[in-house]
This record gives structure tokens, C-alpha cells and sequence, in this order.
């Protein structure tokens, strides 16, 4: 933290994301701060600390006239302000095409490849397009100097890149996208496919979580577009400009906030045992996510549901706790899946005796990341079946909560997550008995075994982590930017 702050200081520092790191709303009368549980958000936050720059994201909650007055521009985090928010206010035909449309009817479940087959409308991309230039204008009025450094986050602004190159040829822009990158053939559909492109090679740097990302969007770019791509610096030439394709994979705060684990592990597992009345020696297993088709919720159900099958002896002895945060519900796919999800867990648990505690429970909540905390703490397995993810940060959250070193990790291979952590019981989510057997193993596993696969994926999250991530990225910048100057300054 020190090297970076050694090297960024003074300089113009810009984050773009459509979330924004603090919600100002009126609540009752009364304005009240949030803020939102948002990996993006635990990751970028100290830097804007360190340096006091400006992150400019989407006005959301409910923005009367006098919160859009007041807190357009505010000075953030409440108690020592540091750095300032810049909001952009978007209207409903705005956001609807940009937001749910392109980004999230187009773009998530084009980079996904989970089954959904994307929607392309001409409305929500002159809405996207609107939006990204909406962002540029800001980015411009908001940066000190000719040359900030600007950092883009993930597929709501693949066209911010280059728009704001046009304006500002010197800036360095270091864009991150948070989901996968897909194949060139699963690619070649999106009707706007080199205009996305072209829009992200406006970046002087382009991150992803993983290798096979880069390598997926290098493969796209040469087949698709005229631009020379060199395979030994995995670099992008185009229009005259070179865009650096990286790895950086995404990661937590670590060692973890204090009050996420100040909790002692047997008082976590005696207290959420006891909420759900379940006996003291119960079997517990917990999902964290989103209720997004992407994260494979269906497919978890259906793996309890095949290891009762398979093993009886867990009917009434092992209990699912599902905690799903509701997203997107604008969207039909997103409503539709919900009620995918209530119906199975619902169909599951009237299978099985109804005088033992259920197989599964659902809560269809947002918890604060504390209360996500106690119950990674009391289970005795975390099972992440993504269909597909960047990365997720479930999975790394569970290990650090465990600072017991016990409790098992199941894992999608289809994560980001997978690529580091071995140990973890790697699945394929679609595989259900594979599924049912990983979860038998993992209620049996003894414990010198969980203790040994727990402190090598503990040992990982702690080296890599979210400051190592946001590091790596301004360090690149940076080693970019002094070359530059010396180029400049010897002709
Ligand atoms: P997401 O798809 O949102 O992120 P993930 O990485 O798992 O997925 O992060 C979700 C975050 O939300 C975690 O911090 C989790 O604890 C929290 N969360 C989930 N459900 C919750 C609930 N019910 N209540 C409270 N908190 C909840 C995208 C990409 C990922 C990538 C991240 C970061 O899709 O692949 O890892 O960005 O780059």
C-alpha cells in the first residue's frame, strides 16, 4: 500500500463504475448514507482514499430534487472525507436501455454462455451509446490534467474507452471487466461486435480475471477486426495505439475487517443453528449469491437433491441454507428464474419428511456482509455453482472467514476462482451425482484433511489480495506512464 501510494501521489486519479461507492437517500424525511455491499467497491475504495480522486458512478436510490442538488458532487466516506463522488443522473428510458437492456439483457448473458440467449435491441444500444458518452463528457470535465488515469469498470462502458481517448489522447486508461470473456464464435452474434471492440482498445491497459479471458478476447479481436495483435506481449495495435491485454485477478480485503470475524466460530454455529432450530450436531451447508441464472442455484438444489437420493442418511441430519440476494427483477428472465428457484426448494423439501428439519432454506434477503460472515463461520461446507463467473468472491469469502481452518469448499470449475484454488472440491455444476458425491465427501471429510486444503487456499487469499489486485493494475499504469515521459523527453 505504501509503494502504491508512493507512486500515485498527485497524480489524477478517475474511477468510472455504474455502482456507486455510497448511496445518499432520503429515508423517512431524513437523508441517509449507505453503502453497498460491493466487491468493487471494498477493491477501489482505499486507492481513492490514498489519493483523494474523484470516482464519477450512476445516481441511484431515490433522488428527489434536493439529493440530486445536494450530493451531485459529495465528499465521501462521511466521516473523514477523502475523495469526491461525481454523480451522473440517468432517466428511466436511460437506464432501462443502457442498464437492463444492453448491459444486462445483452452483454451478461452473451459473456456467460449460460443459456440464456441474449436480447439485442436497436432502442437499448442507442441507450448504451448515449449513456457511455453521457460518462465520457464527465470523465473530461471531471480529470485536473490532460493525461489522469482513468479506471473504467466492467461492460456497462465497453465504449468509454475510446470515447474518451478522442478527447483526452494522454490519458491512461486501465479498464477491468468483471465477467468472462467468451469464445470469437459465442461473441459474433452481438450485432454492435466491432463497435464493442473498438471501443475497448481505446484502453491503454485491459484486465480480466483470467488467462483463457484474455486469450478469448485476443482470439475475437484478430478474428473480427483489422488490428495487429502481438502474441509474445499480448498486446493490441490499433488505430495507432497500443492496448496491453492483462491478467489481474480480482480478490478480498485481507486480513478480513475485524468485526467481520470478532464472532468466536462455536457461538457463530450455535447461533444460526439455533435461528433455524436445528439440533446442535446438524449438518450445515450455505450458497451466497445473487438470484442470477448465472450462478447455478437450480443446479445446487438439484445436487441435494440427488446426495439424499444417494445417502439417505443425511435426510433430517444436513440442512442448505440459500441465502439469495434479489437482482435485475426488472428483468422477465430475472423474475422468471426466481420462481424457479422458490418452486424447487419448495418441491424438494415436501419430498422428504416434514417432521425433520428441511433440506433446504431459502431466504430470498440481502444481509449485511457481517451476518454473510457468521454464516460462512457456522457452516460445515460452502458450495459455489456457478454456471459461469469472473472470478467470484463468494468462494474467497468463505475461506477467509475461516480463521479456524476448517469447512469445505465446493467449487464450480467454471469460476475464476477455480484457477486458484486447487483445493477446493472442484465440480462441474452441471453433474449432478459428481455434485452429490462432492457434497457427501465434504460432510465426512475429517478434520486434519479440511484443516490442510483450508490453510493453502487461506494462504492464497492472503497473498493475493484485493490491494494486490487494484496494485498491480496502477503499478502497470504507472511503469507505462514513466516510459512514456521518457520517450517524450528524448524524443
Ligand atoms: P457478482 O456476480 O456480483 O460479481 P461475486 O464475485 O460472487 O459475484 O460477488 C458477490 C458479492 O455480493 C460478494 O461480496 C457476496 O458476499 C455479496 N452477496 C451476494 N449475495 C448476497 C446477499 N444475499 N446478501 C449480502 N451480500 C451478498 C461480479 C462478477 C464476479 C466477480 C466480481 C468481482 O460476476 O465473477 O468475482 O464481479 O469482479
Amino acid at each position: 500500500r505504501s509503494i502504491l501510494h508512493s507512486e500515485l501521489r498527485g497524480e489524477d486519479i478517475i474511477v468510472v463504475s455504474n455502482r456507486e461507492p455510497y448511496i445518499h437517500q432520503r429515508i423517512d424525511g431524513r437523508i441517509e448514507v449507505q453503502r453497498p455491499a460491493s466487491g468493487l467497491v471494498t477493491a477501489l475504495e482505499p486507492i481513492m482514499r490514498a489519493c483523494s480522486g474523484t470516482w464519477i458512478a450512476h445516481g441511484s436510490g431515490t433522488a428527489d430534487r434536493e439529493v440530486v442538488d445536494r450530493f451531485d458532487r459529495v465528499a465521501v466516506p462521511p466521516e473523514t472525507p477523502a475523495y469526491q463522488i461525481r454523480r451522473v443522473w440517468l432517466s428511466k428510458e436511460e437506464e432501462k436501455g443502457y442498464y437492463y437492456g444492453f448491459s444486462n439483457e445483452g452483454l451478461w448473458p452473451l459473456c456467460h454462455i449460460a443459456h440464456v440467449r441474449p436480447t439485442f435491441r436497436t432502442s437499448d444500444w442507442t441507450q448504451y451509446v448515449a449513456v457511455n458518452r453521457k460518462f465520457a463528457k464527465a470523465v473530461v470535465s471531471e480529470s485536473r490534467t490532460k493525461n489522469p488515469i482513468v479506471l473504467v469498470q466492467d461492460y456497462h462502458f465497453a465504449l468509454l474507452p475510446k470515447m474518451i481517448r478522442e478527447v483526452l489522447p494522454d490519458a491512461t486508461i486501465i479498464t477491468f471487466w468483471h465477467i468472462p470473456w467468451p469464445n470469437p464464435e459465442s461473441f459474433a452474434i452481438c450485432p454492435w461486435r466491432d463497435e464493442v471492440l473498438e471501443g475497448m482498445l481505446g484502453s491503454s491497459i485491459l484486465g480480466f480475471h483470467t488467462q483463457f479471458h484474455c486469450n478469448n478476447f485476443v482470439d475475437t479481436v484478430d478474428r473480427f477486426i483489422e488490428a495487429r495483435v502481438d502474441r509474445e506481449s499480448f498486446t493490441v495495435s490499433y488505430g495507432g495505439k497500443l492496448t496491453a491485454v492483462r491478467r489481474y485477478p480480482i480478490s478480498i480485503e485481507w486480513p478480513p475487517a475485524p468485526e467481520m470475524v470478532q464472532k468466536p466460530v462455536p457461538d457463530c454455529r450455535s447461533n444460526i443453528r439455533q435461528l433455524h432450530k436445528l439440533p446442535a450436531e446438524h449438518k450445515l451447508g450455505v450458497g451466497v449469491d445473487r438470484l442470477d441464472y448465472t450462478k447455478g442455484i437450480t443446479e445446487r438444489f438439484h445436487a441435494i437433491e440427488r446426495l439424499l437420493e444417494l445417502n439417505p442418511e443425511w435426510v433430517g441430519r444436513f440442512t442448505f441454507v440459500q441465502i439469495a440476494a434479489p437482482t435485475r427483477s426488472g428483468i422477465e428472465e430475472y423474475q422468471h428464474h426466481e420462481s424457479q428457484v422458490r418452486d424447487m426448494a419448495m418441491r424438494i423439501n415436501s419430498r422428504f419428511d416434514s417432521n425433520l428439519p428441511p433440506p433446504i432454506v431459502l431466504k430470498v434477503e440481502h444481509h449485511e456482509p457481517r451476518e454473510v460472515y457468521e454464516y460462512f463461520r457456522a457452516a460445515d461446507l460452502c458450495f459455489v455453482s456457478s454456471l459461469h463467473d469472473g472470478m467470484n468472491l463468494v468462494a474467497k469469502e468463505f475461506v477467509a472467514a475461516r480463521d479456524d481452518d476448517r469447512g469445505v469448499l465446493i467449487l464450480s470449475q467454471f469460476t475464476g476462482a477455480a484457477r486458484e484454488l486447487p483445493e477446493a472440491l472442484i465440480v462441474n455444476p452441471y453433474d449432478a451425482d459428481q455434485c452429490a458425491a462432492a457434497l457427501h465427501l465434504a460432510l465426512t471429510m475429517p478434520a486434519d484433511e479440511q484443516r490442510d486444503r483450508m490453510r493453502l487456499m487461506r494462504g492464497l487469499v492472503a497473498e493475493f489480495n484485493v490491494f494486490r489486485w487494484a496494485g498491480r493494475m496502477l503499478l502497470d499504469a504507472a511503469a507505462m506512464r514513466r516510459r512514456s515521459r521518457l520517450l517524450d523527453k528524448n524524443g
